[in-house]
């Protein structure tokens, strides 16, 4: 075996079977043996566009295997998730457990890379473990940083045409993983030291959150101020050097949401931007829940009978089926919590059941709808034609001519 990849999720899968597209012999490692099994029988466990036939066609060829305990190799990728704790501090102990779990199979030279979402200082913490545990070997291996920044849905292109930011702990260690990610990556390969490499990616989602965050205070000051958000923000765009994004009901995902606390819990005092952006995110959620809410007693007090609301939309974002830590399933759940016997019709167009929420046609919903709600901007909906008697909150831009 040539590499060993720590992680069969989201990343770890898709960044295995493209290496072993590569002819490279590729060891996946997993702590679920189901997860272990599918693999091994040339199927997959995640919804990724291509990723079925890259895995089948390896694991048929013989160049990806998976297990739950890790073997020799040269090269050893750590792709493990790194949550956050209840009080936002990152939690490392994946990357932890990954790398304790593979030091009595490192010999000199070998390569050790760890590509999880990591607070600054990460890789030198486990460069320490890992010398600690074997200093015979102390200086002799090379250990990098090198971040995944792939978008989900897009993830077999865009492992391949990315350019990527590689961070070693020294030259040596750098340039011997900018040879390994060579061997299979079509965009250019920046190198630099691994604090970079680690600062890097917590950057980019950062910056886009911010940018986000920006959209949507503009959103609120725009609902208050009777101003139409999506006409502001498409004209203030016309100027050469502004480029403000949508606003939304909130920013989830596994990503976006949680990287920028790995910046503030270890910088507080100087991430002022980084740290208000995720409150302004956070409470844009909690503020279209409100909203609906609202509306509803409006309606009631008019109307002397409960409206109809159709609550359109439950993925993290446009045109997904995943729905984790999406602020829409969020809205959905405050707004039933309070009002447990309202008329509501849940509508996802990209999932066919949830275990929770009884879904309703997109097409029936708003039919039957006193209130439209849009959550998500699907595109399905966006071809809808809606009478005009309906009243409609949309916050994610589906009819950018009506507030
Ligand atoms: N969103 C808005 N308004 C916008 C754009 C997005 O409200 O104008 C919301 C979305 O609805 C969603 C959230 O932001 O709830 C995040 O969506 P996204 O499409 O911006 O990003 P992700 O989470 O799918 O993937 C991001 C990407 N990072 C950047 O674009 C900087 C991806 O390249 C990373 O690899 C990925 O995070 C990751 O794994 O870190």
């Amino acid at each position: 075996v040539e590499v060993v990849t720590v992680g069969l999720g989201y990343i770890g899968l898709p960044t295995s079977a493209l290496i072993a597209q590569n002819g490279i012999q590729v060891y996946g490692v997993d702590v679920n043996q189901e997860i272990v099994d599918t693999i091994n029988k040339g199927e997959i466990h995640i919804v990724e566009p291509s990723l079925d036939i890259a895995v089948e066609e390896s694991v048929k060829k013989g160049f990806l295997k998976a297990g739950i305990q890790p073997v020799e190799a040269n090269t050893y990728l750590v792709v493990v998730p790194t949550p956050f704790k209840g009080n936002h501090e990152p939690d490392i102990s994946y990357v932890e457990a990954a790398t304790k779990n593979i030091i009595h199979l490192l010999k000199e030279d070998d390569l050790y890379i760890i590509e999880s979402t990591s607070p600054i200082g990460t890789t030198e913490k486990m460069m320490r473990l890992i010398y600690n545990l074997r200093p015979e070997l102390e200086g002799k291996l090379n250990i990098a940083y090198c971040p995944e920044r792939v978008l989900p849905g897009n993830v077999m292109y865009e492992l391949v045409y990315n350019d990527r930011v590689i961070g070693g702990i020294d030259e040596k260690s750098t340039n011997k993983a900018l040879n390994f990610y060579k061997q299979f990556v079509k965009g250019e390969l920046h190198s630099t030291n691994a604090r970079t490499a680690e600062m890097c990616k917590l950057t980019e989602n950062s910056s886009r959150d911010v940018q986000i965050a920006f959209a949507n205070e503009l959103s609120l000051i725009c609902d208050k101020a009777e101003i139409n958000v999506w006409e502001l923000i498409n004209l203030a765009n016309k100027h050469p050097r502004v480029n403000i994004l949508q606003p939304g009901c909130g920013v989830g995902g596994h990503c976006i949401a949680v990287d920028p606390y790995f910046i503030v819990s270890d910088y507080p005092m100087e991430s002022k931007i980084i740290g208000t952006a995720r409150e302004v995110n956070n409470y844009k959620s909690f503020w279209c829940a409100e909203k609906i809410q609202n509306e509803k007693l409006k309606f009631e007090l008019e109307h002397k009978r409960k409206p109809k609301i159709a609550l359109m939309g439950l993925a993290f974002k446009p045109n997904i089926d995943d729905l984790r830590e999406s602020p829409a399933k969020y809205i959905v759940n405050k707004v039933l919590q309070n009002d447990n016997n309202g008329n509501y019709f849940i509508v996802e167009p990209n999932i066919e059941e949830h275990n929770v929420f009884k879904l309703t046609d997109y097409k029936k919903a708003v039919e039957a709808a006193d209130i439209v709600v849009f959550l998500v901007a699907h595109k399905e909906f966006k071809e809808l034609n809606i009478e005009q008697n309906k009243i409609i909150l949309d916050f994610c831009g589906i009819n950018k001519n009506r507030i």
